[in-house]
């Protein structure tokens, strides 16, 4: 029975949507969340009981309907009211770029040298996929994709997953609009994606772009929320009943206003100059965006010149796009060596024919580890598409098996280091293999003192790759302890050692005697520590000795801390050569700020680790990972004996399987709160990580 809705409960509902639409657009529009998320969490869990208490107030903007309905059968086509245009790509270089769509521009509006400058519109392309987004009296009814121009396939159950796309628009929303623009995914989405996908053993995806596409086509909405996509929003389709603004700036400031993500980094500016320095400036800070773009668009600003521009074959003579130099190429692999890292790991390096990839001649690519030269299938000789995007190593996407004539080997993972000769040892459920040589070996020696030596680390400038590689290979120092050691003589013999430089050197050691706990706990280069974990290790313990003799389960307090981590902590610690080290260092004047410990955590889940899979009908994953570790628990990427539960939810893929095989206590998103709110004790097992050898 149905029954009727009271009316403050229908009030509430309607404020509760509102609220949430509104912390959804601080969070993930505007990058300025104003409430903790379990604040937000709270409210939802509101709306959803009220929405399943009285389902007439269920409504299709509703932000707990993101995820619903079944998977479909097939994408249905979808006609185009407005064709989706294409563009019109200018590859020259920068100056020239701009200055013959300037001139084409001109010449076609019948403009002499007598006239004044054509106003201009410029902003990033985007590495993503077309969509057209309609809203019908301002609520989300159809998302298409681009097709042809003419007929996309509609794909509204998958954009309706993307946070930054709204369901409702914001403000006075006309009877028809629609909104295009480009859904893309962010290089760190990409990356902790394809980091979740290695750590399964699954297949890596290629690029954000594919990914994002592909995300996009899926017929199961619960994949496209997996995959985490974003969005921003340059141009208009149909729209009934809206004064359009005169201008293409204008535009993006009304769509803004909708509540669409718009992109900050564009401008207005007035003949070709200001497109040039537009262009240039975004080529430098091109390797900084959180995302991929393939160039600019110049777009003419005012509609009405738009208008009498008008097209060719389905490009507008008012917009170009202007290219930069592509992040993907084809090349030769001529051979695959092995590099040798700090922690003694050999990874496999393709030796490339140089190609030109991302502005710079690439001639090494990283083959991450032996797992994904199988995975990628590459053969010594092999075509390959490499990529380089931003600051980001060079990396073998992917073979050509194609172009193959068979001349092509099989590259075979060495069983020796070939640096040291030590054996080449590769743990079980590791994928990468180490040189068992630790101190012996001069490559890790080299690699543990260069990291010491790092900006990020103990920041000793002029102290770089190529001295160090002679001071270990003359046997001059062995250890960061005989860094100090060093005098401006000893340095000054040294090749391209002027005197001058060599007590540059000393003064910048001397300099790095006086330095913070953090910093000196991540110049140790212990294996898994990076820069945030030195970090929150030197917060929560205060003192040196109190990360060196602190126990497992201490270690696992602190935040972000898991088994793992915790172990290899407590295994560089064990060794006696790398106490020694510190306490040399300790002796040489090295000193830091301490501090007393911080609190212990409290709550329920104190000491276990959970892991969180699949879609979770009432709460994101992040929003699961707050609560796990408000209430003083771990999360852990992928289950291992060490995980005390996995909470799973909907399209629970391999990680369900593990912990069955495992006998991992498996809960869903109502169990997790049960959990937090009075946790159920279980026993955990305790097995050891493989011990840390030498480092120094
Ligand atoms: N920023 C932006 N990207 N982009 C792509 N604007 C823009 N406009 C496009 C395309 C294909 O087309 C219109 C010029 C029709």
């Amino acid at each position: 029975m149905i029954m009727d809705v009271p009316q403050d409960k229908a009030q509430r509902a309607q404020a509760l949507r509102e609220t949430l639409d509104r912390y959804n657009r601080e969070y993930y529009v505007l990058d300025a969340p104003s409430v903790p998320d379990a604040e937000y969490d709270r409210l939802f869990q509101e709306l959803q009981a009220l929405e399943a208490e009285y389902p007439q107030l269920l409504t299709p903007d509703s932000p707990t309907q993101r995820v619903g309905g079944a998977a479909l059968s097939e994408l249905s086509p979808v006609t185009h009211r407005v064709p989706m245009l294409s563009i019109n790509t200018e590859t020259d270089k920068s100056a020239q770029g701009a200055l013959s769509f300037d001139a084409r521009v001109r010449r076609s509006l019948g403009l002499d040298e007598s006239d004044p400058p054509v106003e201009y519109a410029a902003e990033l392309k985007f590495d993503g996929l077309a969509i057209n987004l309609r809203y019908e009296h301002g609520l989300l009814v159809q998302a298409a994709t681009r097709g042809d121009g003419q007929t996309g396939e509609d794909v509204t159950h998958n954009v309706r997953t993307i946070d930054q796309i709204p369901l409702r628009l914001l403000g006075n929303s006309p009877p028809v609009i629609e909104v295009r623009g480009e859904i893309y995914m962010r290089r760190d989405a990409f990356e902790r994606l394809n980091a979740r996908q290695r750590s399964m053993g699954a297949k890596t995806f290629v690029n954000p772009r594919n990914t994002a596409a592909g995300a996009i086509r899926q017929l199961d909405p619960t994949i496209a929320r997996q995959r985490p996509l974003s969005f921003f929003a340059y141009g208009l389709g149909e729209s009934q009943g809206w004064t359009r603004p005169s201008s293409h700036a204008a535009m993006l400031d009304a769509l803004a206003g909708f509540g669409f993500p718009v992109c900050t980094h564009r401008c207005v500016t007035e003949g070709p100059e200001g497109l040039i320095a537009f262009h240039a400036k975004i080529e430098a800070l091109r390797p900084d965006l959180p995302y991929d773009i393939d160039g600019v668009v110049y777009k003419v600003n005012d509609f009405a010149l738009q208008e009498e521009l008008g097209f060719v074959s389905r490009e507008p003579r008012w917009a170009v796009a202007h290219k930069y130099p592509a992040q993907e190429e084809m090349t030769r692999v001529l051979d695959v060596d092995i590099q040798v890292g700090r922690t003694g790991a050999l990874t496999p390096v393709a030796r490339l024919q140089p190609v030109f990839v991302g502005g710079v001649t690439v001639t090494n690519a990283t083959l991450h580890n032996e797992d994904e030269v199988r995975r990628k299938d590459v053969r010594i000789g092999d075509w390959v598409i490499v990529r380089r995007a931003g600051d980001v190593i060079p990396e073998v996407v992917s073979s050509v098996p194609d172009r193959r004539d068979g001349s092509e080997c099989e590259f075979v993972m060495p069983t020796e280091c070939p640096i040291c000769g030590s054996h080449a040892v590769r743990g079980e459920d590791e994928a990468v293999t180490r040189c068992s040589g630790g101190l012996f070996c001069p490559a890790q020696r080299k690699q543990a003192l260069i990291h010491f030596a790092g900006r990020k680390a103990m920041d000793i400038e002029g102290l770089g790759d190529k001295l160090i590689e002679q001071l270990v290979d003359n046997a001059i120092v062995k250890t960061p302890a005989d860094l100090y050691k060093l005098g401006v003589l000893g340095l000054a013999g040294l090749e391209r050692m002027a005197e001058k430089s060599a007590a540059n050197v000393v003064a910048a050691i001397e300099k790095s005697r006086h330095t913070t706990l953090q910093r000196f706990i991540f110049a140790l280069g212990i294996r898994n520590v990076g820069e945030a974990t030195a970090r929150d290790l030197a917060r929560y313990f205060g003192s040196m000795d109190a990360v060196m003799t602190a126990e497992l389960d201490a270690l696992q307090a602190v935040p972000d801390v898991g088994p793992v981590v915790a172990q290899s902590i407590h295994d560089f610690f064990a060794e006696p050569h790398n106490r020694e080290v510190i306490e040399q260092l300790r002796a040489a004047g090295v000193d830091w700020p301490e501090h007393e410990p911080a609190q212990a955590p409290d709550g329920p889940l104190v000491g276990k680790t959970l892991v969180v899979t699949g879609t979770l009908p009432a709460m994101t994953r992040d929003d699961a990972k707050a609560m796990i570790e408000a209430a003083g628990g771990k999360v852990a990427g992928s289950v291992s004996k060490k995980t005390d539960y996995l909470i799973a939810g909907e399209a629970a893929g391999s990680k369900l399987d593990k912990a069955q095989q495992l006998g991992v206590t498996i809960l869903d998103e109502a169990g997790l709160r049960a959990l937090v709110s009075d946790a159920v004790s279980t026993d955990a097992t305790s097995d050891e990580a493989p011990p840390q050898k030498n480092l120094f």
